[in-house]
């Protein structure tokens, strides 16, 4: 007889035991969508095996804003994402879009505060990935942690990807926010580039979550590849 039996209720009641997510998979959180590559879905899928190959651990599909892709052609593109995720091991993850997760079956989702309540977005997505963006204390006390696996902390720095993120609370918000109680892996967001990246892991982020630093650089490949060797240092 087995020593321990997992049934449904288990891994999706608040005393889940089996972690879905471990700290190493958030070293180099790589986002992105249409919108962050001149809406041009090739130019995506290129930038997204470049940075998968450089080195990134994760990676977000965040469609999102006026001209994006929805339906059919979201659905597609993203399980091309997908495949290209799991050919270089990297971990997907959907941003809002619960529905699309599950359809694709991605890792896991990702949703901000304002999207559905994490107690039903757990019910919809059973073991996969949970991650919720958390900008300030005052979030965090309204926050239903206990479904989530990860945290999104942000934004450290000014950004130009995000139209209404907030403003910049910096790498000291990690850790007001491990002081008051939070012990999920999380990563820093807004405005990380490799010259600012240091001081958000030393504050306590398992790793960096940038958009334009990977998906605007020259060369992507070359810029997760030196996110990727930064983060290896600083978090053995
Ligand atoms: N979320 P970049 S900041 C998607 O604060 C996102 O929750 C944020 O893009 C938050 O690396 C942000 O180009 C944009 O600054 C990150």
């Amino acid at each position: 007889d087995a020593l321990y039996e997992f049934d449904d209720a288990m891994l999706l009641s608040k005393n889940r035991i089996r972690p879905v997510v471990v700290p190493d998979q958030l070293k180099v959180y790589f986002i992105s969508g249409t919108q962050d590559v001149g809406f041009n879905e090739r130019h995506l899928l290129d930038t997204v095996e470049a940075a998968c190959r450089g080195g990134v651990t994760c990676f977000q599909f965040r469609e999102k804003g006026i001209g994006t892709l929805e339906g059919q052609q979201k659905l597609e593109l993203a399980q091309q994402l997908k495949e290209i995720c799991a050919m270089y091991n990297v971990l997907y993850i959907i941003n809002d879009d619960v529905d699309l997760a599950v359809a694709v079956n991605a890792d896991g989702v990702h949703v901000g505060q304002e999207d559905m309540r994490l107690e039903d977005v757990r019910n919809l997505v059973g073991n996969k990935v949970v991650g919720i963006s958390i900008h300030s204390v005052e979030e965090l006390h309204k926050t239903d942690v206990v479904y989530a696996d990860c945290v999104g902390v942000g934004p450290m720095y000014a950004t130009s990807s995000k139209p209404d993120a907030q403003e910049p609370c910096g790498p000291d918000c990690i850790t007001e926010l491990r002081a008051e109680g939070l012990t999920l892996p999380c990563v820093g967001i807004g405005g990380i580039t490799l010259a600012n990246a240091t001081p958000v892991l030393q504050a306590g982020a398992s790793g960096v979550a940038v958009i334009s630093a990977i998906a605007h650089a020259d060369d992507p490949y070359e810029a997760a590849e030196e996110f990727k060797n930064l983060v290896d240092k600083i978090k053995i």
